[in-house]
């Protein structure tokens, strides 16, 4: 067994026997109450999972077992040269609740690069898909391609037991998150670059290998690559695209179903799509006014226009934050080391100093403050990424990581069928009815 799995295995044995005790004792516990308009609201805030990967709360922001983002930059493992922590020691903490040692995450990062090999079939069904094809959905299917190899389906088929069900998902979790860069790439190069692939060089880190078959081998993007899988990995288990692989996991669909149906997710403009939906919208901004440099006052003068058409401002708002958001923060602190001049990014410093007193000014919105999407177009934009329907793409090989970490805890915790109850509009005006009487 190699070093992460026994690990894992070590660290869930402890905690399901620790969850059965629990449970025994106390599984009669309220522990949660459901008002109707949570029941019409989205679910808002209904605690109802078991998530161990991370917690979100509503002003600190995420905590990947325990430590928030800046705990991480401090702790986490850089090698290779990198100053930006590498995702490969989130994921070895996700997995097991310890930091890692350096040479534990330059194993994990060798022996993810030893697994990162695509079927020849993939890139056919790939190179048959018309640019045209958003590259979210090319993802998706790249990954539904790729389910050709999950070892927890074959080994289903051919008879395993419940308790050796996590070991499967372990192997098609690492198979699938080392082959992510490489399918990602793929289709980038594909779509932008005349299909003028590049290699991958396994000698370097996940996130720089990336950066490198993307297509710019500086240091400081590798850099930038490491930050932005490290912050977009995990968010909790009620976003949608968590929710979608967690819920599709439980039907013990293998991990590339369930990763692709999270992806699918992630494509809304409301979720991560947001990210391509920012860029579009600052440079429709600099269309309508005429200049690559607005003042703050023809900022909230666009920003005013836009709400005055119906439309939501993307990259602020969220669903559970209620403070600006630590992954756009930590983003901020990049820009300011790397790119402090460039006009873009100061574009978005500026619509940071304007949108939230403008939203909050609306009486309506829970949280005025940029999300995670506000900020990383303009990254990426400035090391060349330029194309902005491939941004999710990135946050998708990143989530990733998150989500198939909780798909192993799932299993390993012998989750059951996730199956909630509906009730018709009928059945609501009786339950009101007989509670008023
Ligand atoms: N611009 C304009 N209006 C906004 C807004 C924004 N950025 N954020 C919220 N609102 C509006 C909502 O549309 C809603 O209006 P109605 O009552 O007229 O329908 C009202 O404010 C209340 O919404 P809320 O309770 O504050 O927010 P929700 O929990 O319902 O939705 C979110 C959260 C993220 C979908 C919403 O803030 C939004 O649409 N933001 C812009 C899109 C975005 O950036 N999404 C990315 C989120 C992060 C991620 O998942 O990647």
């Amino acid at each position: 067994m190699d070093l992460l799995k026994s690990a894992f295995k070590a660290s869930f044995a402890a905690k399901t026997e620790e969850l059965k005790d629990l449970l025994k004792a106390n599984g009669n516990l309220v522990i949660d109450q459901v008002k109707i308009e949570q029941l019409h609201g989205g679910m808002r805030g209904i605690k109802l999972m078991l998530w161990e990967t991370s917690s979100l709360d509503a002003i600190e922001g995420i905590r990947f077992r325990g430590y928030n983002i800046p705990q991480l930059q401090e702790l986490l493992p850089r090698i290779h040269g990198a100053k930006e922590p590498l995702p490969e020691g989130l994921f070895w903490l996700m997995l097991t609740g310890e930091i890692p040692s350096n040479e534990q995450v330059e194993w994990l990062s060798k022996d993810w690069a030893s697994r990162a090999e695509i079927p020849q079939h993939v890139y056919k069904i790939l190179d048959s898909l018309n640019n045209s094809v958003h590259p979210m959905t090319q993802l998706s299917i790249g990954i539904l391609s790729l389910q050709s190899e999950s070892i927890f389906a074959k080994k289903y088929d051919e008879g395993i037991t419940k308790s050796s069900y996590w070991e499967y998902m372990y192997e098609d979790t690492v198979n699938l998150i080392a082959r992510l860069p490489g399918l990602a790439a793929y289709i980038y190069r594909k779509c932008f670059h005349n299909s003028q692939h590049i290699a991958a060089d396994p000698s370097l880190d996940w996130s720089a290998n990336f950066a490198h078959m993307l297509g710019n081998d500086s240091p400081d993007f590798k850099d930038l690559m490491r930050l932005y899988m490290t912050i977009h990995a995990d968010h909790e288990g009620g976003n949608a695209s968590a929710h979608t692989v967690h819920l599709i996991g439980s039907t013990l669909s293998d991990a590339y179903l369930a990763l692709a149906g999270g992806i699918n997710a992630l494509a809304g403009p409301l979720h991560g799509l947001a990210n391509q939906e920012v860029m579009d919208w600052i440079y429709e901004m600099i269309a309508h006014l005429g200049t690559d440099n607005p003042s703050k006052d023809q900022i909230k003068e666009y920003v005013k226009k836009t709400l005055s058409e119906g439309k939501i401002v993307p990259g602020y708002g969220h669903a559970v934050l209620r403070a600006p958001d630590p992954r756009f923060l930590a983003q901020k602190e990049f820009g300011k080391e790397y790119c402090a001049n460039d006009p873009l990014v100061n574009i978005v410093w500026n619509v940071f100093d304007v949108v939230p007193t403008i939203l909050e000014d609306l009486g309506k919105v829970k949280n005025p403050w940029p999300n995670v999407d506000a900020h990383s177009g303009a990254l990426l934009e400035f090391y060349g990424i330029k194309e902005h329907n491939f941004y999710t793409v990135l946050f998708g090989v990143s989530r990733a990581m998150g989500v198939l970490a909780q798909l192993c805890w799932d299993r390993a915790y012998g989750l059951p069928l996730e199956r909630p109850k509906s009730i018709t509009t009928e059945e609501l005006k009786e339950f009101i009815l007989q509670t008023a009487n």
